[in-house]
């Protein structure tokens, strides 16, 4: 089951996902963000970028509409989306192979002058790209670099999404990864 603090923080993820706002994820969620992408990145559909993150993040759909979509309408609601991750986290070693490659997935999209490291600027693109407020990139981007050496590396990025999923921690710096929680 997933905790209290999970269920603090994964609507971040969702809404991250929830391209229209409309409280369910859908295909089109997900076209819309790698097309969101292509754009901001110059993408042609032929691009090995293009195609990677394509095939990246849309595994990601259809893994999760395979499993996740309990009456098959193609569409997502939260319960749906959090049953999924709930079940996908009970095998950790596999859990933690999927959320790698998302990291992987992102990392390699948004360093755009590949030069392995996620700069200020290249965070905020990706915040802006699928959606997230600009200020909150800016403002949570030196805390996400763990060793504060000025920029995001891919091993940083690994652990900030899995303390993002899995750190019980409420004080992780992963826990903001995809924006500041909303506390009740
Ligand atoms: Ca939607
Ligand atoms: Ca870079
Ligand atoms: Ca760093």
């Amino acid at each position: 089951m997933l905790s209290e603090l999970q269920l603090i923080k994964l609507p971040n993820f969702f809404h991250m996902f929830d391209a229209d706002h409309n409280g369910q994820i859908n295909s089109a969620d997900f076209e819309a963000i790698i097309e969101a992408c292509a754009q901001r990145k110059g993408w042609a559909k032929t691009d090995a970028g293009y195609t990677e993150f394509h095939n990246g993040i849309y595994g990601l759909w259809l893994a999760m509409t395979t499993m996740a979509d309990k009456n098959q309408d193609d569409q997502l609601t939260f319960e749906e989306f959090s049953e999924f991750f709930d079940n996908l986290m009970q095998d950790e070693e596999t859990f933690i192979d999927v959320i790698n490659g998302l990291s992987d997935s992102l990392f390699g999209a948004f360093d755009s002058n590949a030069n392995g490291m996620l700069s200020a600027d290249e965070f905020e693109d990706f915040y802006l790209t699928v959606g997230l407020r600009l200020d909150t990139a800016a403002m949570i981007y030196a805390g996400l670099d763990l060793d504060a050496d000025g920029d995001i590396s891919i091993a940083e990025l690994r652990k900030l999404t899995t303390q993002f999923f899995l750190s019980e921690d409420h004080n992780a710096t992963g826990n903001v990864l995809f924006g500041p929680l909303e506390v009740a």
